[in-house]
């Protein structure tokens, strides 16, 4: 058996094991580990009527969006619709939010989203907003945390799979976006085996505007045609660093899982952003011809709209010395962490059993030395030794990810050996393990991969549950675990199932976020083109065999709620405004034979359904929110003609 073969022989093994465990509803303890029934419950107990401490945002990944959940609770508090359509709040369904799932290859109904991120302010998070990626079509979307509705989406030219994404600085200068699939740069029609001169991995800073959160791409920093799998920023001292993990720097196309594993170190690529900054002031960069939209929904008008563009601004990493050096990394690292001081980066290399923790004042000293190993395409090749802080023998396999508590304390999650271990900066000693239940993925600590860590809870977010749950067919939720962590040892206390595969999950104090809370959108406020807010302003337009239906809502009624004058093959859209002005008082709107979804109108907003009648009948359309006692009268018709056929328009209430 060589390396490899052997590595995957492990995998293979480790991946069997869940089903060798006992199931045995009796035994909760066999199953979990030692827990103490009575302390876990009081730990996670959050009585009826009180609120969780944190905010937990996880990522759906493969189902698109966010969730969020209480912390230590583990209740479900909303899904955020972020980069898939949702039927049960109309996202991209009605036409304020279609223009947020548009892209360069047109209206794209889904995505696979990985890593919420936080944004920060002086490295701690600051409850502004929530950013995350898309892999699949690249993108990154800004979720805005007064509303938890997603607030714009921008589209990442020149990337092919957007994983090392969407991780931000400190101040939230930038959130960057690396390519996991390098593509060649532009895009072009070659033959997949030229991967080695045509293919290039870009790498996206992307500003954050400071005031109203817009992004923008400032600039690519284009790389070597590598796989860039994860990243995260520097802080503190390497405040201005951003790290990324590559793989595959053998440069394969193929066959990937053993001729991406060949060589025994890849690199963490250092990115001197502030000197990339440099280049761009004066000027040393290439302008690109390129497209790709921004989204961006506006609250007062209800609507999002796209803006198009067509430049990007690149450095060549080649060619602009000083803005990138490679830190020699072994066995294919998936996540880069950097401790809440800044002076360390851990690279989890997931074909090990140790990690390799990375020194910046060594980092430093090196670059200042020009004591290089050699150049990868131009680019400075640090020598292992120089760089190198020490070493963790976790006695694990498969590093993942790492997470830090603020109290000098690392936590990193073992995939294959299913395990969190928990070990010292430092003086790299292990200091204790627990099992998952079970191949973890990512872990999470609130702010744990910030400067101040909130080092109270760690959630491990498992890929695989088995026996953990009621089964549910064939397929099975994935599984967040919370453990306490304020104590030496580590104690398992709650399982909870979610929503999609969970990969990365970002938590913050409650009170960062709930006061901002917004209740209801003014209605004075409200610039939506096809708001209504009065019910005396009401009305039917019909042009041609297009319908518009400005509407109202008010418990408990629709204005209109009788219309006629509708004919088959018209478009009928109807603006539904909510005149409530309280909080939770949302009014729903559905019609007979749509082939959209429902409207969810919040108070104070405007939503358009497109309903096209192919039948001519009396349509019923109602509220489907259940918004008061008289809600089940929230109803009225619709009459439908055949085509030519229709009575002038008419709209009355109550007549
Ligand atoms: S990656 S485990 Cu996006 Cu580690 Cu999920
Ligand atoms: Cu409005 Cu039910």
């Amino acid at each position: 058996m060589n390396r490899l073969t052997k590595i995957m022989a492990v995998v293979a093994l480790a991946m069997t094991l869940p089903q060798g465990c006992k199931n045995n509803s009796e035994a909760g303890t066999e199953k979990s580990g030692a827990i103490n029934r009575s302390s876990a419950a009081e730990k996670v107990y959050v009585a009826p009527g009180e609120y969780d401490e944190f905010y937990s945002f996880m990522s759906g990944g493969f189902s698109g969006q966010i969730s969020v959940y209480g912390l230590p609770s583990g209740r479900l508090l909303k899904v955020i619709p972020v980069f898939s359509v949702d039927g049960e709040k109309g996202y991209g369904f009605n036409e304020e939010t279609k223009p947020l799932l548009e892209t360069t290859h047109g209206f794209i109904p889904w995505d696979d989203a990985h890593h919420p991120e936080l944004s920060q302010t002086n490295g701690v998070p600051d409850g502004k907003y929530i950013f995350i990626n898309g892999n699949n079509t690249p993108r990154v979307a800004r979720i805005d945390l007064t509303t938890f509705e997603t607030a714009e989406i921008i589209e990442l030219p020149n990337a092919g799979g957007n994983h090392s994404s969407p991780f931000t600085t400190e101040n939230s200068e930038y959130v960057v976006a690396g390519t996991r699939f390098s593509v060649p740069v532009p895009q072009k029609d070659v033959p997949i085996a030229t991967y080695k001169e045509n293919f290039k991995g870009a790498l996206s800073f992307i500003s954050v505007d400071p005031e109203h959160g817009h992004m923008d791409i400032d600039f690519q920093v284009l790389m070597p045609g590598y796989d860039y799998d994860l990243a995260h920023a520097g802080k503190g001292k390497s405040h201005g660093w951003m790290f990324f993990t590559t793989y595959n720097t053998e440069q394969s196309h193929t066959l990937k899982e053993v001729n991406a594993s060949q060589n025994d170190k890849d690199y963490i690529a250092a990115i001197n952003w502030k000197k990339a900054q440099e280049y761009i002031k004066d000027g040393k960069f290439k302008e690109m011809d390129t497209e790709y939209l921004i989204n961006r929904y506006d609250e007062n008008k209800h609507m999002a709209e796209t803006i198009k563009r067509n430049k990007v601004r690149v450095l060549d990493a080649s060619e602009c010395p000083g803005v990138v050096y490679f830190l020699p990394t072994p066995k294919s690292p998936h996540g880069v962490d950097v401790d809440p001081t800044g002076s360390y980066i851990i690279g989890n290399g997931k074909l090990n059993a140790n990690l390799t923790v990375h020194s910046f004042d060594k980092m430093i000293q090196a670059i200042e030395n020009e004591s290089f190993a050699g150049d990868a395409y131009g680019i400075p090749v640090l020598n292992f030794e120089d760089v190198v802080a020490g070493t963790v023998e976790s006695g694990g396999l498969g590093p993942l990810h790492t997470e830090f508590d603020g109290k000098g304390n690392a936590y990193t999650t073992f995939f294959i050996s299913s395990e969190v271990v928990k070990w010292k900066l430092d003086t790299w000693e292990v200091l204790d393990r627990i099992p998952t239940y079970y191949s973890v993925g990512h872990l999470m600590i609130p702010g744990g991969d910030s400067k101040e860590p909130w080092g109270k809870y760690m959630v491990a977010l498992n890929k695989i549950t088995k026996d953990r749950y009621l089964p549910t067919g064939p397929e099975l939720a994935h599984s967040a675990q919370l453990y306490d962590i304020s104590g030496d040892k580590m104690e398992l206390i709650l399982d909870f199932p979610t929503i999609g595969e969970p990969h990365y999950a970002q938590a913050i104090p409650a009170d960062l976020v709930a006061p901002n809370s917004k209740k209801i959108y003014s209605l004075e406020e409200n610039a939506h083109p096809y708001a209504t807010k009065s019910e005396k302003d009401t009305r039917v337009e019909k042009k041609g065999n297009e319908v518009h239906i400005y509407m109202t809502t008010i418990r408990s009624h629709f204005a209109p709620d009788n219309v006629e004058g509708i004919e088959v093959g018209d478009k009928v859209y109807f603006h539904v405004t909510n005149l409530e002005q309280d909080w939770d008082v949302p009014h729903g709107f559905s019609v007979m034979g749509a082939q959209t979804a429902e409207l969810l109108i919040m108070p104070g907003q405007t939503e358009t359904l497109l309903w096209e009648p192919k039948k001519p009948g009396v349509i019923p359309f109602y509220c489907t929110d259940f918004c008061s006692a008289l809600h089940q009268e929230m109803q009225g018709y619709l009459r439908v003609s055949p085509k030519g056929q229709a009575p002038a328009v008419t709209a009355t209430t109550g007549e």
